[in-house]
């Protein structure tokens, strides 16, 4: 019997700084009722889907960002993301900020089941910006300065999902972007990557020019590359439009093990991408051009976990 999963992206248009939860919640309740309509079993919200993109915010006093952090999931404004999951039978998954008890701060992402269990909870660990405010920026990006970098790895969790059984793996917006995310997940058999991401649609860091074009390109050459080399499938979902009097770019996507865009957003504002996942797909790659157990080479790999910048190669000299 084929493994066919009804997946939705639900891409969320900009949420303003003095919107509360309230109003995004509702817009995350109203889309999960469109993807339930269409036949999805999982509807995969993007990063930080509760709130404006808050690190573009300078705080001197860092305690003053407490308020964009939730200090609990569910909470009384997350509820009702909770109740239409189980009304409707469906699975989500939620980026938000995450407040521990102990003080900790993370950029964090799960994905719950219809009956309400947290069944896949990641911390973002490739954290992009700067700590400190930098006047150089067009607009900051303090991820550095009120995110902890994420202290659970890349993990992989076989879930019940649409009555299957699916290797589900999570990645936050900026991990997308770096093979090693990818291939971790890939290493424990993910057939399945939910990765939500804030991108501005200008390089916003004075360091050099960069055409908007391209990054959206680099967006999706990120995406379908990490999906084709893994033999997985997709779903990177943005939160998009002019927030803030920032923009951010939307063009979320669904893609196949074969690197194959199946569904993408059309607009930058709430939209509901639907694409059903045949996770059978999974396998063609995963035994044959990268059947990992046969043609990895782990012992020639030592630098990608040795060192963290680049060492400069030895100069040639003739003999
Ligand atoms: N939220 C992000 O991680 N955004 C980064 C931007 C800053 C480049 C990204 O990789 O999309």
């Amino acid at each position: 019997m084929r493994r066919i999963l009804p997946v939705a992206a639900a891409q969320l248009g900009p949420i303003q700084r003095d919107e509360g939860r309230d109003v995004a919640v509702a817009r995350l309740v109203a889309m999960m009722e469109r993807a339930h309509a269409r036949g999805a079993a999982l509807v995969v919200f993007p990063e930080l889907a509760l709130t404006t993109f808050f690190p573009r915010w300078y705080h001197e006093d860092r305690a003053q960002a407490d308020h964009w952090f939730e200090s609990a999931m569910p909470s009384n404004a997350t509820a009702p993301l909770f109740a239409a999951a189980k009304r409707l039978g469906l699975a989500f998954h939620l980026g938000y900020a995450e407040r521990t008890p102990d003080g900790q701060h993370f950029n964090a992402a799960v994905l719950v089941s219809p009956d309400g269990d947290v069944m896949l909870k990641y911390r973002k660990i490739h954290l992009p910006g700067h700590a400190e405010f930098d006047p150089k920026r067009s607009v900051q990006h303090l991820e550095k300065r009120y995110f902890d970098v994420g202290d659970l790895g890349f993990p992989v969790i076989r879930a019940p999902l649409g009555g299957l059984g699916v290797n589900a793996g999570i990645m936050i917006c900026n991990d997308r972007r770096w093979p090693e995310s990818w291939r971790v997940l890939g290493l424990q058999g993910v057939e399945l990557v939910m990765c939500g991401y804030n991108t501005p649609s200008t390089n916003t860091s004075a360091a050099g020019f960069e055409a908007p074009h391209l990054r959206v390109f680099h967006s999706h050459l990120s995406v379908q590359a990490g999906a084709y080399q893994n033999a997985t499938f997709a779903v990177a979902v943005a939160k998009a439009g002019v927030e803030d009097g920032h923009e951010l770019f939307g063009h979320s996507i669904i893609v196949n093990p074969q690197g194959e865009i199946t569904a993408q957003a059309t607009s930058w504002d709430d939209e509901v991408i639907v694409a059903d996942c045949d996770l059978d797909m999974c396998r063609l790659g995963r035994t044959t051009v990268f059947a990992f157990d046969r043609h990895r080479r782990p012992e020639a790999y030592g630098r990608i976990t040795a060192q963290v910048g680049a060492e400069a190669p030895g100069e040639w000299r003739k003999e």
